[in-house]
């Protein structure tokens, strides 16, 4: 049976052959260690007790817990219902989504749109919901784009992405998007040091120490609407930032970062990135950042990055092009930021529910190093430094700690809390979960998970108050989980709970794309806020057609506007001539319906784009311009009704320069000649 033993094997044999690397020896050491300690035992058959009943959520029953996952390489986000692990919805987020016509209609292009023209993807890899006091609120929901540096802000009301800002003097937007305990801000670290935007970029990658530069950015959230600004930027030097949290009650000024790379390595980093003993946490007072950025301090530079917004009147969304951000030099600013050493690559920087606490998780470290809120303070008081960093103090690193979890497993990734003093985390080489308290730092459980765990989640867990329960488990392999589906497995994810001693595992369930991180809260605070309509008397889309009677089919040069409403179970007009080869056709398709859960789909053969999938109340418009005349048939996509089948229509297309006049038609039958049929029956005041 493949397991995650034959995957090190391999991945070993792949490392010695290439490279016979001194600082190797580390990384084989602690590949050679998982491969003979830590195989998870009974792996197929590991569901314990009363597993079943915990999951299984009667038919009409809601969920315990909404989950938000993030869609990592499908760049979407997905929601589940936990305990039952059953899928709910794709968001579509930063990605093409033809199910939607998310990126297809005109009215959602804008929100693809980035300084480089229309992004069609991203790898999705964090989600943080929005908090009051520490605690989540249930407003919004913020994601991270990784690749083309973005956020978004879903709208939990509607379940739709309502605002994507895309991140200039940024590259692999990683540690993003985690907030400040109020939502004052979204913070987000780049991944990838570059050269700054308003500089060249065309260098030798050999100058990276020279030229390469970090940067964190503090986007603000406007406490009423949600609207995001990207407030301020930190210039820090060329590293690797990785993870990040914020501050929690008495740290609540601060901000932690992990970053790797302090090496300032540019090739070859899995060996030239493991060189130092440690890497670093960084620490930053965003309030002191603040306030000089609202004295007016630091270079404002011109760059150009994205903001699109989704206007839920219009049904529209707009992309502004801004140009203009302030970036603080932390060497001009002494008292902002420090860095404390951290063991070997960190990855994972979590702070426990009581702010005092931050967790640092060395990829290739043997313990955990905790650290201390208070001693961080004080030791920054009495500038118990070793020396500096490019310009930033170095905290002694024992002046700081609070403690090491001593032999926690190999691999430590990921740290959530249950609010009730204790920790758990990921462990990715040894591939198991590991309990352990806060007070003593003492190991108090341990449970493999299948396979190589990278995230690990608890409700609330990153929060002041976790909801505790039920820890979740993303795994990045999955082997022999389910029925074998080709190369390609979906990912695996588990279901523990965490209500007693020890941990159980409930379930394990597949997911879409790669899951790295997720979110999830009791299913009331959202679900009692879930819109069901769009009121159509508040449709303000330009292109809305409010009622049958005001279909219409307008030519204004070789552009075309079909006004075309749908409702159980026609569209209005069904009939349209007098299109030709060549014309820019838009259909405005308004779902005149006021009912919950019947949207209309709109598809037209042949047309090289996506459906239409209309909620009601709602207006979006598809363009096609047809290549060769012919007949289209057009069709609802979306079974609503007995009559479902029944709701189509025709377009007829002309060729080029053809004189067939533009004509549109309801229920007018060549056998009952007359009148047109259009049925004004659907008025609104
Ligand atoms: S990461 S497996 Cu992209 Cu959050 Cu740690
Ligand atoms: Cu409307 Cu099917």
């Amino acid at each position: 049976m493949p397991d995650t033993k034959q995957i090190f094997i391999h991945q070993q044999k792949h490392f010695m052959k290439k490279f016979i690397l001194p600082a190797l020896s580390l990384i084989a050491a602690i590949i050679l260690l998982s491969i003979t300690g830590c195989k998870p035992k009974n792996a197929s058959n590991a569901a314990e007790g009363d597993a079943a009943s915990r999951v299984y959520v009667p038919p009409g029953k809601y969920d315990e817990l909404y989950n938000f996952v993030s869609g990592g390489f499908s760049g979407q986000v997905t929601v589940y219902g936990i305990p039952s692990g059953r899928l709910l919805r794709v968001i579509p987020v930063f990605s093409l989504d033809p199910q939607d016509g998310w990126g297809y209609s005109e009215e959602t292009k804008p929100m693809l749109n980035t300084s480089h023209g229309m992004v069609p993807w991203d790898d999705q890899h964090h989600l943080e919901l929005s908090q009051t006091n520490g605690e989540i609120d249930g407003r919004w929901l913020f994601a991270n784009g990784n690749n083309t540096p973005r956020i978004a802000r879903l709208d939990l009301k509607t379940f739709r992405t309502a605002e994507i800002l895309e991140i200039p003097n940024s590259a692999g937007n990683h540690s993003s998007p985690f907030i400040t305990e109020n939502t004052e801000y979204v913070v987000a670290g780049t991944r990838f040091s570059v050269p700054m935007d308003d500089k060249n970029g065309d260098v030798p990658i050999d100058t990276y120490k020279k030229n390469f530069k970090g940067t964190v950015s503090f986007i603000s959230v406007d406490p009423k609407s949600g609207n995001m600004k990207l407030a301020f930027q930190l210039l820090l030097p060329g590293v690797d930032f990785d993870l990040s949290h914020g501050g929690k009650g008495p740290s609540h000024d601060w901000f932690f970062f992990s970053c790797y790379n302090s090496e300032q390595a540019h090739t070859l980093l899995e060996v030239n990135a493991s060189q130092r003993d440690k890497d670093f946490i960084m620490a930053v007072n965003w309030k002191k950042a603040e306030e000089y950025y609202k004295q007016g301090k630091g270079r404002k530079q011109t760059v150009r990055y994205a903001h699109n917004v989704y206007d839920e009147s219009t049904h529209s969304a707009t992309s502004t092009i801004e140009t203009q951000t302030t970036v603080l030099d932390v060497k001009d600013f002494p008292d902002m930021v420090y860095f404390i050493p951290c063991p070997k690559s960190p990855h994972g920087c979590d702070v426990d529910p009581t702010g005092e606490y931050i967790v640092g998780s060395g990829k290739l470290a043997a313990l955990i190093p905790v650290f201390s809120f208070s001693k961080i303070i004080a030791a920054i008081a009495s500038k118990n430094f070793d020396g500096d960093y490019d310009g930033i103090p170095v905290i002694k690193y024992e002046a700081a700690l609070y403690g090491e979890v001593k032999k926690p497993g190999l691999g430590p990734l990921h740290t959530e809390f249950d609010g009730k003093g204790n920790a758990y985390t990921t462990m990715f080489i040894s591939s198991e979960i590991v309990k352990w308290s806060l007070k003593d730092l003492k190991v108090l459980d341990r449970h493999p998970s299948y396979y190589s765990p990278g995230h690990l989640m608890i409700p609330g867990g990153d929060t002041r108050k976790p909801y505790g329960k039920y820890l979740i488990s993303y795994n990045k392999i999955t082997k022999d989980r389910y029925l074998p589906t080709g190369p390609e497995l979906a990912q695996a994810t588990q279901l523990f709970d965490i209500s007693g001693d020890k941990m159980k595992l409930l379930s394990d369930y597949p997911s879409i794309g790669e899951p790295h991180y997720g979110q999830a809260v009791p299913a009331e605070l959202i679900a009692k806020n879930s819109v069901k309509i769009y009121k159509i008397e508040d449709n303000k889309n330009p292109y809305v057609t409010m009622g049958e009677g005001k279909s219409k089919v307008v030519r204004t040069g070789n552009r075309v506007d079909v006004y075309m409403t749908m409702i159980r179970s026609h569209f209005s007009p069904d009939n349209i001539e007098g299109v030709k080869v060549g014309d820019d056709v838009y259909f405005h398709l308004t779902n005149l319906e006021q009912d919950w859960d019947v949207p209309h789909g709109f598809a037209v053969r042949n047309a090289n784009t996506a459906e239409l999938l209309v909620m009601p109340g709602e207006t979006q418009t598809l363009k096609w311009t047809p290549d060769v005349s012919g007949m289209y048939p057009f069709y609802c996509t979306d079974f609503c009704s007995a009559l479902h089948q029944e709701m189509q229509g025709y377009i007829r297309v002309s060729p080029k320069g053809s004189n067939v006049p533009i004509s549109f038609s309801l229920g007018k039958n060549s056998d009952a000649p007359g009148e047109a049929a259009l049925d004004d029956s659907i008025k609104t005041k």
